[in-house]
């Protein structure tokens, strides 16, 4: 029997860009609400909120002053319940974003900290600097560039970081800060959430602060990723909590094998049902993110059946709110509509948890910076500061930090082609695309040949359907350009077909069936060819 989370189509609401109900330009809980009939509509089961607590924002909610009340931008806990209310009604389930590695320097605990007699101060890591305190206490480097320490002038001591100094890394060996983990856990699932996207998860623990090995980024990764610690804390949590409750919990996992992967979700293990991973999100990229290299289509085919192989219960996914959006990423801008489709259905047909990022479904694209102003996101600054500091060129810098931004994916929603997109009657908080006059969902809402409708048919031919829900994942190789796979159950067989390429692709051989989808007009059923971007699934028939 499968389990709630194995039969939806999640979606996930990056809730300060989703939808604003009181014009102050920033989206909230009410916009949500507002939005449920749309996403029922849309065929979605479960959304995943990025946070909605108290948060100066210096990461937009990622660096957490209050876990247990809501950031007053985007309403009251009242007005969570009743988000609560509201999609339970409609049989929507809810996940929360859980960031246990850090909090934001602006929580209590870490301000009492900063008193060295405080009991607080062993819930992060406190250390002495080097070089008679002037320097880092160790060599590790932060996911956002530059060193993970940062000095408190006032006690003169370091704290360690491994994201902005606005996030102070949490100590998860002191037994006080996980009791205290518990409290927050059980708090949201009696107030009835369904479970939880686990923050880099498999980055929690620090078993030493030694000096990181010599590698170009994330130095000392070696000390604190996939440590047994790790484990431990969340076998902790899950047989205490998570399964009391029959909560649902994917973990960001950064970096991670499918043999790590497997380790946190083996069944056996109680700690995760499932991950999301990264692999297939580093095929268009050389050593860091921040260097593109160009798509190669069959990086991705082969990354992605590496997974589908290689873990159990997968979450497939192309977007989020740290990744530039996909349709120019993976697809083409020139062949907007296909290649989104052909994405879609990628997304929807392998074998896993699809999660679709607010704006997907639309085929919403990257933003057209054009100052350095326009970034909102702590991570676009310090890396293209970084950079400049290193005496890269301008020019350079803006064309890393302008592909790759994560406010790529956090501009506003476009719900309409008026102003500002529908999403406010304020000024947003971050500029909206301009090409919403085009790319909207009123303007794709009951348009057959639309992007928005492909996805609602596959989301609904998915939820009725066991084979793409619960079939074995059979890659059927033809050439380096396309991805055809089966999935098969007992019951019988589906075809999938995906041409990433914008040239036609022949085929090895000739496969024919009954035409269930397809992103071309004419849905055939039989193919010896694939045109641009195509993508087709046809229940099986067998090969001739
Ligand atoms: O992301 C973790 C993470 O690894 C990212 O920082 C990633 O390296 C980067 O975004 C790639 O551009 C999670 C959240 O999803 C992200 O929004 C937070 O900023 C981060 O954790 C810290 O909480």
């Amino acid at each position: 029997m499968n389990k709630w989370w194995q039969e939806r189509v999640f979606y996930q609401i990056y809730p300060r860009s989703f939808c604003d109900s009181d014009g102050d330009g920033i989206g909230d809980i009410k916009g949500i609400i507002s939005k449920l009939d749309y996403l029922k509509n849309l065929g979605v089961g479960a959304l995943w909120l990025s946070p909605l607590y108290r948060s100066p924002n210096d990461d937009y909610g990622y660096d957490i002053s209050d876990y247990l009340d809501i950031n007053p931008e985007y309403g009251t806990m009242r007005d969570f319940e009743d988000l609560l209310k509201e999609a339970h009604m409609r049989d929507i389930k809810i996940i929360m974003d859980l960031v246990i590695n850090h909090t934001s320097d602006e929580h209590e605990w870490f301000k009492k900290s900063r008193d060295k007699d405080s009991q607080y101060r062993d819930y992060y890591f406190w250390r002495q600097g080097r070089g008679g305190g002037k320097k880092p206490p160790n060599n590790w480097t932060s996911f956002f560039s530059g060193p993970a320490w940062q000095r408190d002038e006032e006690s003169g001591e370091w704290y360690l970081r491994l994201f902005s100094k606005k996030q102070p890394d949490l100590n998860l060996s002191n037994p006080k800060v996980v009791e205290e983990i518990k409290k927050i856990l059980r708090f949201y699932l009696d107030m009835g959430i369904d479970g939880f996207r686990c923050d880099v998860i498999n980055v929690i623990y620090k078993t030493s602060l030694l000096d990181g090995k010599n590698r170009f980024v994330l130095k000392g990764l070696e000390h604190y990723h996939s440590q047994e610690g790790c484990h431990r804390l969340l076998k902790e949590f899950s047989t205490e909590i998570f399964e009391k409750y029959d909560a649902f919990t994917v973990g960001e996992t950064v970096l991670v094998s499918p043999q790590q992967a497997r380790d946190l979700t083996d069944t056996g293990r109680h700690e995760l049902n499932s991950v999301f991973s990264f692999e297939h999100m580093e095929v268009d990229q050389w050593l860091v993110k921040w260097f593109k290299t160009k798509f190669k289509p069959h990086k991705l085919y082969d990354t992605l059946t590496k997974w589908q192989n290689g873990l159990e219960t997968n979450t497939v996914y192309f977007e989020n709110h740290d990744q530039p959006r996909s349709v120019g990423r993976f697809g083409s801008l020139e062949y907007r509509d296909l290649s989104a489709k052909a994405l879609c259905t990628l997304l929807l047909c392998l074998r896993g948890i699809p999660f679709i990022y607010q704006g997907q479904e639309i085929a919403m694209a990257n933003y057209p910076f054009d100052d350095l102003t326009d970034f909102k996101d702590t991570e676009s600054h310090s890396v293209y500061h970084f950079g400049r500091k290193l005496g890269i060129p301008k020019k350079l810098m803006w064309k890393l930090i302008t592909k790759t931004s994560r406010d790529n994916a956090r501009t506003p929603v476009q719900w309409t082609g008026g102003k500002n997109a529908g999403f406010t009657s304020g000024t947003p908080w971050l500029k909206v695309n301009p090409d919403h006059t085009e790319i909207n969902v009123e303007a794709q809402s009951g348009l057959k040949s639309s992007v928005l409708e492909y996805y609602r048919g596959l989301i609904r031919f998915r939820n009725g359907n066991d084979i793409l829900k619960s079939g074995a994942f059979k890659r059927i190789y033809d050439n380096k350009s396309v991805f055809c796979f089966e999935r098969e159950t007992l019951e019988g067989k589906l075809v999938v077909f995906v041409n990433l390429t914008n040239k036609t692709q022949r085929l090895k051989n000739l496969y024919r069936g009954e035409a269930i989808a397809g992103n071309y007009d004419d849905i055939k059923n039989k193919f010896d060819e694939l045109r641009p971007y195509e993508a087709a699934i046809i229940k099986s028939l067998g090969k001739q």
